[in-house]
């Protein structure tokens, strides 16, 4: 059986970007739990979900948060689950607070950190970790890879077409 994916956020305000992870663990079937839980507003519900995430089914963890981000590593440090943290943009700093807060993590506690508000590549990274062992996601994965590739090579024609034919 699949297992979910957890995904937690600092804040509702974290919404619009954990909205592009979920649209794509929707996009391939893949169960998911969504949170708002903070590592400073409310530090012991964030503790309790990470240290019963691996009893209760979940494969992998994804956390996002903005500003001083300690989400993730917060996560991370109550869990042996692969935790992929996505660092949110904010006004002041434009996501590199957040950026630097999710990966630079000590060594022994790892954080994969995608791009500043990296909502899908967090879900896309997710999936490839359960594909590990889940033949049918990899198979999805694969079958994703190739048609992506189709779309590319018919923007190429397109490109050659229309500059390189007419030399
Ligand atoms: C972080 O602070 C959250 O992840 C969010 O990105 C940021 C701002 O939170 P709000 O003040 O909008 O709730 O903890």
């Amino acid at each position: 059986m699949t297992k979910k994916v957890g995904i937690i956020m600092g804040s509702d305000s974290d919404l619009p970007i954990v909205e592009k992870a979920i649209n794509t663990l929707e996009e391939y079937q893949v169960p998911f739990e969504v949170h708002v839980f903070s590592a400073h507003r409310t530090p012991e519900e964030a503790r309790d979900f990470a240290c019963s995430a691996r009893e209760k089914g979940f494969g992998v963890l994804i956390a996002a948060a903005g500003m001083a981000a300690h989400l993730a590593g917060a996560i991370a440090a109550n869990t042996t689950l692969p935790v992929i943290g996505i660092p949110i943009k904010s006004a002041g700093l434009g996501g590199l607070d957040a950026l630097l807060s999710t990966v630079q993590m000590p060594s022994g506690i790892p954080v994969a950190t995608v791009a500043v508000d990296g909502g899908t590549n967090a879900a896309m990274l997710a999936l490839e970790i359960l594909s590990v062992y889940d033949c049918a996601v990899a198979e999805k994965l694969q079958s994703a890879r190739s048609a992506n590739r189709g779309k590319v090579l018919q923007k190429d024609k397109a490109v050659c077409e229309k500059y390189n034919n007419a030399k």
